[in-house]
């Protein structure tokens, strides 16, 4: 490893890439801050940007000892620009450059390219803070707050890292894109955020934490391939920045653990055995399997189709250019060309599902999309292992992959989650069987009132197990009563 860890911390934007010596990138990035601060203030958490908030701040790059937690105020959070340290003699590691050098420049014939993925990974980040800008007055705890407020201003260092790559490595249009970044809002109707599930809303917490599960987790899959990149600065950014999204990943899956957990608990407490008691349940005041199993469901499909058409010349592209590999490219056995590889994948087509045999290159993002599958299917796995520890018979899935696809093969499809195709009549009767109706969202709503006493928790999860950094339970994680 080249020694270029050491962070610069005495400047306005902390950094570990010698800003302080590149004049020209400083001013720019100096130029685009005030404009983050006011759409961080505009677009960002409603409420609390006053409060002190328990916020780990990353300070390095070290694998140890890389972050520091206290009190912040969020818009006085320290955004750092921090890439993973430089592997010397590194090589590209697939497709039609492998084994030359990687580029520390853009290489000219693969700029629009990058430009492009660069710009998509930026646009998701800001998305999700202002997807997610109203549930800090709904929070079920403190803890739960702070968590919230940690994913937030930790996707806005994201954001930075992004714009970063962009001002630096882009010129002008480069610059152009940074502030575009800003202009785009999720859910607009003139200037909606780039993919799909970013401009859906986050209206409740249990949202929140499917999200943070499945959407957090493209997100993992995302900037693993990205990682592999032979354009070294955006391999070392995304490797810096998956350190970071492990915890948001933590939140989502451990979130709907606890959601699962005080329902199973009211549950055998008040001594009902079947799930689909769903009237009961509810008078219970916890969120009932049932209608869990639809959120994951709805969830699991929107982060589906994050990743793109199951067959892609785009991802062939980017793979043969050496910019974007597959999860985990360097452990793979095979000759990282793919040129005569094939890959297996579902098509859907007159009606009907069949299996073939595709080329590997076309089939990138189907690839990449089973290991996420793959990935996902451990939360499954602790979610049901806390419904059988209470003994209760029902078990969590995810949906077959052609079911509410908006993206790929199965765009517009009428099958069910167990895969049968439906008729239109059909889909239009069960959809809400499958999916989350309006009243189940009326009723996760009507649990979202905020609990804001440190060591207390809303009726319908249970506390976490353990604090973060390693406070005890009553710890104030925001200080709510100090301005
Ligand atoms: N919505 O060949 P195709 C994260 C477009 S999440 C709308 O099928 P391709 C995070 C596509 O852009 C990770 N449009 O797909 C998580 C293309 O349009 P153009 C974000 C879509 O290009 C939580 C056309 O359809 N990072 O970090 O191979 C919180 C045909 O494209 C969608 C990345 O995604 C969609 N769902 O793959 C915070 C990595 N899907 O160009 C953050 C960068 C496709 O023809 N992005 N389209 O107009 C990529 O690698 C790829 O662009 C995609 C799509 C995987 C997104």
């Amino acid at each position: 490893m080249l020694n270029n860890s050491q962070v610069e911390y005495d400047t306005l934007i902390p950094n570990n890439v010698s800003l302080s010596s590149d004049r020209r990138v400083l001013k720019a990035l100096e130029k685009w801050h005030p404009g983050y601060i006011d759409w961080w203030k505009d677009l960002g958490p409603v409420g609390f940007q006053d409060k002190l908030v328990y916020l780990r701040t990353a300070i390095n790059v070290d694998k140890d000892g890389w972050a520091t937690f206290d009190y912040v105020k969020m818009p006085e959070y320290r955004w750092g620009i921090l890439l993973a340290p430089q592997k010397e003699g590194r090589t590209i590691p697939f497709g039609d450059h492998i084994g030359e050098p990687v580029w520390q420049e853009v290489p000219g014939e693969y700029r629009s390219m990058l430009r492009r993925l660069i710009v998509i990974q930026g646009d998701t980040e800001p998305a999700s803070i202002e997807q997610q800008r109203y549930l800090g007055s709904t929070a079920p705890s403190l803890y739960d707050m702070r968590n919230l407020f940690q994913v937030n201003v930790e996707e806005g260092r994201h954001l930075w890292a992004m714009v970063y790559l962009l001002q630096k490595y882009f010129g002008s249009d480069g610059r152009e894109e940074a502030n575009d970044l800003l202009k785009r809002q999720s859910g607009s109707e003139d200037a909606p955020r780039m993919l799909g599930a970013f401009n859906e809303s986050t209206p409740d917490w249990l949202s929140f934490f499917m999200f943070t599960a499945f959407t957090d987790r493209d997100g993992k899959m995302q900037l693993e391939a990205l990682a592999q990149s032979g354009f070294d600065p955006l391999s070392r950014t995304c490797r810096f920045m998956l350190t970071e999204e492990a915890h948001h990943m933590f939140v989502g899956e451990n979130g709907v653990r606890r959601v699962i957990k005080k329902t199973c608990e009211a549950m055998v407490k008040a001594g009902i055995s079947d799930p689909f008691e769903i009237d009961k349940i509810r008078e219970l005041g916890v969120i009932d399997l049932p209608t869990i199993q639809k959120k994951i469901n709805l969830h699991y499909t929107l982060s589906l189709d994050l990743f793109g058409s199951e067959i892609s010349t785009n991802a062939a592209n980017t793979y043969s250019a050496g910019v974007k590999g597959r999860f985990w490219e360097t452990k793979i056995k095979d000759d990282h060309i793919l040129k005569n590889d094939t890959y297996p994948i579902l098509e859907y087509s007159n009606g009907k599902i069949i299996k073939k045999q595709e080329s590997a290159l076309l089939s990138l993002n189907m690839r990449l999309r089973d290991d996420y599958t793959k990935d996902t299917s451990v939360s499954m796995k602790r979610w049901n292992r806390t419904i059988q520890d209470f003994q209760i018979n029902f078990e969590m899935s995810l949906p077959f992959e052609g079911f509410n696809r908006k993206i790929g093969t199965f765009i517009n499809a009428n099958i069910s989650p167990s895969g049968d195709i439906l008729s239109e009549e059909n889909w239009n009767k069960e959809k809400h069987k499958f999916l989350p109706s309006k009243d189940d969202n009326y009723f996760i709503e009507s649990l979202m009132k905020p609990v804001l006493e440190p060591g207390k928790y809303a009726s319908w999860i249970s506390a976490p197990d353990l604090g973060i950094d390693n406070k005890p339970g009553d710890f104030e994680y925001v200080k709510i009563h100090d301005a």
